[in-house]
């Protein structure tokens, strides 16, 4: 049962023992040594602060044609295949039986920041999405569905995983600050933050 729920997004918080968080950093180790980090350029052409990659069929992938999702890393290779710890945590929490087509792999330097957004390049709304924080903790800022109007915010640690569906599924949110050297998951400060999506 999540530990708490905050504008109909459900928060498991320390869902992920110290054990399994270790384990998942280890395989996006190897995820990211076969496809490298990269910076998405916005349709503006302004870099963004937060580095990518992803494992699966699809990755995100911006620059100034928009927003979409790509079958290959930008280099021109297959997007490694998500690791089963990964595909686990999945399971376990949404309880579907179809896979997610994307991780993708945020990190975030201590002065990376991701405005408020809504998902909205996947197909099919209806399938959740499944967000797993790791290493330094990050400031969540959550809107509505509707732009504008109030937001609160809410640390996510490292550990927390937050599912996001039904009407939650297309809540505007961002994360606007990060607490560098608040975990030493990691080796260097930094937040790693793991979202699976059904894409098409
Ligand atoms: C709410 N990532 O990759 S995770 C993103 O921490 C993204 O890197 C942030 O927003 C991060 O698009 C936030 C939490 C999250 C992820 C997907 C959502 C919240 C969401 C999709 C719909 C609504
Ligand atoms: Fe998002």
């Amino acid at each position: 049962a999540p530990t708490l729920i905050i504008r109909g997004i459900p928060v498991f918080r320390g869902y992920l023992s110290h054990a399994a968080q270790r384990s998942l950093v280890n395989d996006v180790r190897k995820v990211v040594r076969a496809a490298p980090f990269f910076q998405p350029e916005t349709r503006f052409g302004q870099k963004m602060s937060v580095r990518m990659s992803a494992a699966g069929n699809y990755g995100w992938f911006s620059d100034r044609r928009g927003y979409r999702y790509i079958a290959h890393h930008p280099r021109g290779t297959a997007w490694p295949p998500i690791p089963e710890s990964i595909l686990g945590v999945w399971s376990e929490i949404t309880g579907l039986s179809r896979q997610p087509e994307c991780c993708l792999i945020n990190f975030y330097t201590e002065t990376a920041r991701m405005g408020l957004h809504q998902d909205r390049d996947e197909t099919d709304f209806r399938w959740p999405v499944l967000s797993i924080s790791l290493g330094d903790s990050g400031r969540f800022r959550i809107g509505s569905v509707d732009r504008g109007g109030p937001t609160e915010s809410l640390w996510l640690d490292s550990g927390d995983v937050l599912m996001l569906s039904g009407p939650a599924r297309l809540i505007h949110h961002g994360i606007d600050r990060i607490r560098p050297g608040s975990s030493s998951l990691l080796p260097k400060s930094g937040r790693l933050n793991l979202t699976l999506r059904v894409v098409t």
